[in-house]
């Protein structure tokens, strides 16, 4: 090999081991503008019609593109069903009881977008997920943003692929920190995400913070940084041994809007997780958390920014991917 050659490959390798995910390259905005053009329009009508029906749909969708990105990356493994000889993804002990109108927001988004001729087959369910979870953020009174599109279909989706790669809400900043980097999301990435996603929506079941109100340590039954008022509200909506089917609002104050009171309700002592709580007492976070509550543009910069890096992790292309024809069924 001639020394340039040499070091021709010298520089690509070291560029592939800088970038091993060249995959998200493909993404790009409006990318369907010469395949289906209207898609964006027709997800958005969809999930609409959808949201008016329920409006559990918002945080459903939200927090199933979530998962599916954590999980083997943002390429719609978490719809599959399990079939007789493989568990998905989706029926892992952590799926932590998926709304199933998050699911059933793409189903019927699929279904309109295939109900237009030229659009039949050619929008992955990936995307089409990518796309009503931005449209749920704005329905909600979230920023508005364009998304990057081009995912394809993952072939594979296991229950086995997704232990460990969640996270808990009894996590301390380190084990949360770390578990976003794997992902390529920085601390501040995780706060935005924090903030609008989880959890200022939707509902958590009793069994994910009883330990904080009953037997946090040895010394205190309750977690301490818990605002008293609030554990005792807790305390009445999820008594010792509650049906573990119960759930309550995450967010005690206004809990069907996106708005500033989940940093508010934090520097109250009113995280309902401690995975949310550490953000405000931990001193190498709140200072993140003190500027994106006084700066409503910062934080809707970060947003986006984060859920835009959410939905590059792990993009299929057409090596390892397909567009599915029934999003919950591989091809
Ligand atoms: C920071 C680490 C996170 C932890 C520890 C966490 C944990 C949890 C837990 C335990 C629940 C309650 C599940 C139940 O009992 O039914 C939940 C719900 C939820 N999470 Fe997260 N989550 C995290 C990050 C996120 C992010 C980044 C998003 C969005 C991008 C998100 C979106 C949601 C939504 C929308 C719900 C409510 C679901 C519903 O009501 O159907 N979470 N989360
Ligand atoms: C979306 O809904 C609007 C208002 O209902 C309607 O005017 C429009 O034609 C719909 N667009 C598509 C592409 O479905
Ligand atoms: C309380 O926590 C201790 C260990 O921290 C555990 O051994 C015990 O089973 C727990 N009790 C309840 C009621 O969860
Ligand atoms: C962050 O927490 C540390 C330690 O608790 C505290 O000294 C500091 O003032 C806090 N900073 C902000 C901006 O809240
Ligand atoms: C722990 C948990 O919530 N498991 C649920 C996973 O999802 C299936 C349905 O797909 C539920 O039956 C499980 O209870």
């Amino acid at each position: 090999m001639g020394r340039a050659t040499f070091i021709h490959v010298l520089a690509l390798s070291s560029l592939l081991i800088l970038f091993p995910t060249q995959a998200f390259a493909q993404l790009k905005q409006n990318y369907y503008e010469n395949i289906c053009p209207d898609v964006e329009t027709i997800v958005r009508n969809a999930t609409a019609a959808k949201v008016r029906q329920t409006s559990v749909t918002i945080p459903g969708t939200l927090r199933l593109f979530f998962h599916d990105c954590f999980t083997q990356g943002c390429d719609a493994s978490v719809l599959i069903a399990s079939s007789g000889s493989n568990t998905a993804e989706k029926d892992h002990l952590d799926n932590l009881s998926l709304a199933g109108d998050g699911f059933d927001t793409v189903i019927k988004a699929k279904a309109a977008v295939d109900a237009v001729p030229g659009c039949r087959n050619k929008v992955s369910c990936a995307d089409i997920l990518t796309m009503a979870t931005r449209d749920v953020v704005m329905m909600a009174g979230g920023p508005s943003y364009a998304v990057e599109l081009g995912r394809l279909d993952g072939l594979s989706s296991t229950a086995a692929s997704v232990g460990g790669k969640l996270p808990k809400p009894n996590m301390n900043l380190d084990q949360l920190t770390a578990m976003f980097a794997a992902n390529g999301l920085t601390q501040a990435d995780m706060i935005a995400l924090s903030r609008l996603c989880a959890h200022t929506l939707g509902f958590s079941h009793c069994n994910q913070f009883t330990n904080r109100i009953y037997n946090f340590s040895k010394q205190n039954p309750m977690d301490p940084t818990l605002n008293p008022t609030y554990a005792a509200q807790l305390q009445q909506q999820c008594p010792k041994n509650v049906d573990p089917r119960i759930a309550v609002n995450m967010d005690p104050n206004t809990p069907r809007t996106f708005d500033n009171m989940y940093f508010k309700n934090l520097q109250q002592g009113k995280g309902l997780f401690t995975s949310d709580q550490v953000l405000f007492t931990d001193s190498r976070s709140n200072q993140t958390v003190r500027s994106m509550a006084s700066s409503p543009q910062a934080f809707s910069d970060a947003f986006v920014a984060a859920m835009t890096k959410l939905g590059r992790i792990g993009v299929k292309n057409s090596q390892n991917g397909n567009i599915r024809r029934d999003c919950s069924v591989f091809n």
